[in-house]
């Protein structure tokens, strides 16, 4: 199991670049040491959209992409895939990139046990887990190709103009669904909803491009902070 340490860093739902261009600047910050840490655990849905398999995406996040690779052979990286951002083993050769279908993954934080996925794997039902699957295949994202170009500048639009930053009513009981599919774990962390709340043993982190935060750990706690 690998272990979390200290100064860890979580940064989850950036939606680079339609929210914010805080995801780049924090890899900028990256790339300069002027921020340093031990680990960064991407949380999913950091790139608005972004897959693998297909050249014309990653046109729209070339400078974060490249970054990424960069900072993948100095640093640990884990990336949990989202629902925004997939396929992207090839992409990231040098991060553990985790996909929906292996999430979640449980990691060593003194010596208790914490299972971390982007989010959207649980209580989202049947239509939803069919479409991930369809989505999130190389021979469907070959198939797009002749029509790339016209789908994926539509869905662009329409995502650059999508309102993501909600107060989830009912959220305690969304957790409690959650929850049920985790058992032996000491603690959950996702990202996805864009809460940034702890409920229980369930930490929903902040959206970087909602909250502007990310998560840390200091003192051997979590904290939810802006850098
Ligand atoms: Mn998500």
């Amino acid at each position: 199991m690998t272990e979390i340490k200290e100064n860890a860093l979580f940064i989850a739902d950036s939606h680079y670049p339609h929210h914010g261009q805080e995801f780049l600047t924090l890899l900028k910050k990256l790339d300069s040491n002027t921020i340093e840490v031990s680990q960064l655990f991407l949380m999913g849905d950091n790139f608005d959209l972004l897959f693998g398999y297909n050249d014309y995406i990653q046109t729209f996040a070339e400078e974060a992409i490249t970054l990424l690779q960069k900072l993948s052979k100095k640093i640990e990286i884990h990336y949990f895939e989202g629902n925004h951002d997939f396929c992207l083993k090839e992409l990231f050769p040098h991060i553990h990139v985790y996909d929906r279908d292996v999430q979640p993954v449980t990691f060593d934080w003194q010596n208790k046990k914490v299972a971390i996925s982007h989010g959207d794997k649980y209580a989202t039902g049947f239509g939803y887990d069919l479409y991930c699957q369809i989505l999130r295949n190389k021979t469907t994202l070959q198939l797009l190709k002749p029509f790339e170009k016209v789908i994926i500048d539509h869905r662009m639009k329409k995502l650059a103009q999508k309102h993501i930053c909600f107060t989830f009513v009912g959220f305690q009981e969304r957790v409690k669904k959650i929850l049920l599919h985790y058992e032996g774990v000491d603690c959950v962390i996702e990202g996805h909803y864009h809460q940034a709340k702890v409920i229980d043993n369930y930490i929903s982190l902040p959206s970087l491009a909602c909250q502007g935060k990310v998560a840390m750990v200091k003192s051997n706690e979590i904290v939810f902070t802006i850098l």
